[in-house]
């Protein structure tokens, strides 16, 4: 069956399950909610429902209810690959079933027939200054394509039904996962290879093609897919994902909505962190003026950032309480590539590694001392010759569409509402907290 068919049979067979729980079960408690949650940003209240990945704070991401090396392991491998392509993922995520190589063949044939970016895309993205930043660039190119959006023509027709609206923002998701990596190799070869553009190789699955159009070597294209998979998706209360849903439950389109959650994702607390690491790494490089890194000059160097009242990028976390296992996945990438494990770079991460969870306890603010997704990235980029360090988080936004991009796809499946929490003032709190927080009204 094709994968627009297994979904509708999929949202078909949930739906009674989520009508259930609301209209007999709507109100059964599953939280409360403290003064600091409210202050404090959000912090693990449970009012976000998704199906697509699971984050436990000690184990971390499961997408579909298969950890990382699960995942790797069971779906089915690009040609000549010990990685699985981003299409088997994408079939994967939005189905929870691991599909077949055949089916896994359809998908690439279809991400194919999608993956032509219109012209005026790249004409908006050449009309910014060329020293904006690629996540301006990217945000604009997915905003731009907004005009020849399904689902906005379909709310436009006069002929919108909720029980199938879901199909045109499967429409526009799709079209917006085959195509942001051909904006972003765009804006790569815009802004660092003298607008040397690279057109698209159809034989190529998405992220051997990616590799292809920014000019990057064979080796690089099991970087892509592994990179892509690893940032997709983290359940959806992370500022990207909880922004794409926001601003989708408003029926905003798919592309309105994930132009507005790349622009969360830029934020350096959130995905630009990654390129912040290997700033203060090139920082700390010059400071070393050739010495070898050592647990004594990499505590020094941590202290005085700490010190200097910034947060020690690329660790820490909101959610996770242990080492992020896309931290370790990729880890494990750099230990398994002979000249990786060797790298210079490669071994002042591995010494962050040994030394930043120790500093960042003596500190004794963050409640999660231990490096997450950010603190490993930049280093295999980097190797392989990415080296452009204000794009990575162009990378990562390439990886979250596919998260975002499922995840509203069920949401308008399942018919969720309009995203609307209540606020209070301060007042309120005060006077709760002096009546022990009983009265309520
Ligand atoms: N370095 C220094 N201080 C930190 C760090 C860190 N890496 N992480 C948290 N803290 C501080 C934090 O700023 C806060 O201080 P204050 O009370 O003065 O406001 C205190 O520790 C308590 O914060 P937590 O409750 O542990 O963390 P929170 O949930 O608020 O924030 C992050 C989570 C991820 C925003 C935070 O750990 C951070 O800023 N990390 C560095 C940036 C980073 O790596 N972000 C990437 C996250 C992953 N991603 O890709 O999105
Ligand atoms: C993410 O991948 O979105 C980050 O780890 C942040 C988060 O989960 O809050």
């Amino acid at each position: 069956m094709a994968l627009k068919d297994t979904l509708k049979q999929k949202i078909e067979e949930h739906r009674p399950r989520t009508t259930k729980l609301t209209k007999e079960f709507g109100k059964v408690i599953i939280d409360q909610v403290t003064i600091d949650q409210c202050i404090g940003g959000a912090r693990d209240i449970r009012s976000l429902v998704t199906d697509i990945s699971y984050l436990d704070p000690q184990e971390g991401i499961r997408f579909r209810g298969k950890t990382i090396p699960e995942t790797f392991a069971a779906l089915p491998k690009a040609p000549g690959s010990a990685y699985p392509t981003v299409e088997s993922f994408w079939y994967f995520l939005l189905t929870g079933d691991v599909p077949t190589a055949a089916q896994v063949a359809e998908v690439v044939a279809e991400f194919k027939t999608r993956q032509e970016v219109p012209q005026y895309v790249f004409d908006a993205i050449r009309a910014l200054p060329r020293d904006s930043h690629p996540m301006v660039m990217l945000s604009v190119g997915i905003l731009a394509l907004q005009k020849d959006s399904k689902f906005a023509a379909f709310y436009n027709s006069g002929k919108f039904n909720k029980m199938v609206a879901w199909e045109s923002v499967y429409e526009d998701a799709t079209d917006i996962v085959a195509r942001i990596p051909i904006i972003a190799a765009f804006i790569y070869n815009l802004k660092y290879r003298g607008d040397k553009q690279i057109a698209i190789d159809p034989t190529l699955d998405m992220g051997a093609n990616f590799a292809h159009m920014i000019g990057q070597s064979e080796q690089y294209k099991d970087v892509a897919r592994m990179y892509f998979i690893l940032h997709s998706d983290h359940e959806s209360g992370n500022v990207s994902a909880h922004t794409t849903h926001l601003v989708h439950s408003a029926l905003s389109d798919p592309y309105y909505a994930y132009s507005a959650g790349l622009n969360g994702l830029a934020g350096p607390l959130h995905g630009l962190a990654n390129q912040e690491v290997l700033g203060w790494i090139m920082e700390f490089q010059k400071k070393l003026a050739g010495a070898e890194p050592t647990k004594e000059n990499v505590t020094k160097a941590l202290w005085d950032t700490l010190n200097a009242g910034q947060v020690v990028p690329g660790y820490g976390h909101a959610v996770l309480r242990k080492t992020d296992p896309r931290y370790m996945a990729q880890r494990e990438f750099c230990l398994a590539t002979p000249g990786l494990k060797d790298d210079p770079l490669f071994k002042l991460v591995a010494m962050i590694f040994e030394t930043a969870p120790g500093v960042l306890t003596e500190h004794g603010k963050t409640k999660n001392p231990w490096p997450n997704v950010d603190a490993q990235s930049g280093v295999i980029q980097w190797y392989y010759g990415v080296k452009e360090w204000d794009y990575y988080t162009v990378l990562f936004g390439v990886g979250r569409a596919l998260g975002c991009m499922a995840n509203i796809t069920w949401d308008r499946g399942l018919g969720y509402a309009i995203e609307r929490p209540k606020s209070v003032t301060t007042a309120m709190l005060e006077k709760w907290a002096a009546d022990g927080g009983r009265q309520l009204s």
